[in-house]
């Protein structure tokens, strides 16, 4: 008993074009993250934040490089917090940072990963429409992509397709639908979850990972319905409802498999009095808890 979560803030915006994202990791303490955590018996240690450059300091070309440079960061305290025997909760920042929180967290053994987002994160620099990285964090995982970030604390893909799921998916861009399909990634679109229901969505995603031992969540704020979750760079109408997004925390602790997580993308300066911060606690209570009858 008495486990330790450790906090671990990654304030990158380097992956998308508008300032803000780097102020997720504060915003997300403010809204009583440790307090929370350590209400349900958890020893919490806050380990601060990763040192990132300020984004209007970084020339667009040296982008990549310092996204690397941050994401080596990142993987390297990835491991520590696994080598200490500790769960990492990351706090973005933008979704770049599961570059290094799931490469750092696999360093080992492999880890069943859900990814929870309105888009795939699955382009690559030749069919982004954007160019944005943290459009293409989890390709880049997969090991397609920029190489600096590819090959980000160890060479190569990070996680195997057969490992990761999914939720939530309501924008994809035309190629990367492609590119996801053929992939063999299990995924389940908004429109799963409203014709099969988030109970029997979540309870397979969990039986696709459980042999792997332990799971790592990635939250990004945006695959919730951005009315109660309006602090985020890229929202999208038709997320999660409250109830859904809770209701699949709430099936993934019963797992009791949870090992990492990524809370990610949240801008507190889209955001109205911090609310989607505090639903990402909420939200990590839930993942973190126990039932409550
Ligand atoms: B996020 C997008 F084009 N697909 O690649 C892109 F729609 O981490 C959005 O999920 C990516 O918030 C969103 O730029 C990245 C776009
Ligand atoms: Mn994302
Ligand atoms: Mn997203
Ligand atoms: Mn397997």
């Amino acid at each position: 008993m008495n486990q330790t979560i450790r906090i671990i803030g990654v304030p990158i915006d380097l992956g998308q074009p508008r300032r803000g994202v780097n102020m997720g990791p504060d915003a997300i303490r403010y809204a009583g993250l440790a307090e929370h955590l350590a209400r349900l018996g958890y020893h919490v240690e806050d380990q601060g934040n990763i040192h990132v450059p300020v984004r209007d300091t970084v020339p667009e070309v040296q982008m990549v490089t310092e996204i690397a440079r941050t994401s080596s960061a990142c993987y390297a305290q990835a491991r520590q917090a696994r080598a200490d025997g500790t769960i990492p909760i990351f706090l973005g920042g933008d979704h770049t940072i599961a570059v290094g929180s799931v490469g750092g967290v696999t360093h080992d053994t492999p880890c069943g990963v859900i990814w929870i987002d309105a888009h795939a994160d699955f382009n690559t620099p030749a069919i982004s429409p954007s160019g944005n990285v943290h459009g293409m964090s989890l390709s880049i995982l997969l090991g397609n992509g920029h190489e600096a970030l590819v090959n980000c604390g160890r060479t190569g893909a990070k996680i195997d397709a057969s490992h990761v799921v999914l939720v939530g998916i309501r924008d994809l861009d035309p190629l990367e639908k492609e590119v996801l399909t053929r992939s063999g990634i299990t995924t389940f679109t908004m429109r799963d979850i409203d014709e099969m229901g988030m109970s029997r969505v979540a309870r397979e995603a969990v039986s696709q990972l459980s042999h792997l031992g332990r799971l790592h969540v990635s939250l990004d704020m945006d695959s919730l319905e951005p009315a109660g979750a309006p602090g985020v760079g890229t929202p999208v109408p038709g997320g999660l409802t409250y109830r859904e997004a809770h209701l699949l925390m709430e099936i993934l602790a019963d797992s009791h498999l949870l090992s990492s997580m990524d809370i990610v993308e949240i801008n507190p300066i889209m955001d109205t009095s911090n609310q989607t911060a505090t639903l990402a606690v909420k939200l990590a209570v839930s993942l973190f808890g126990k039932r409550i009858l």
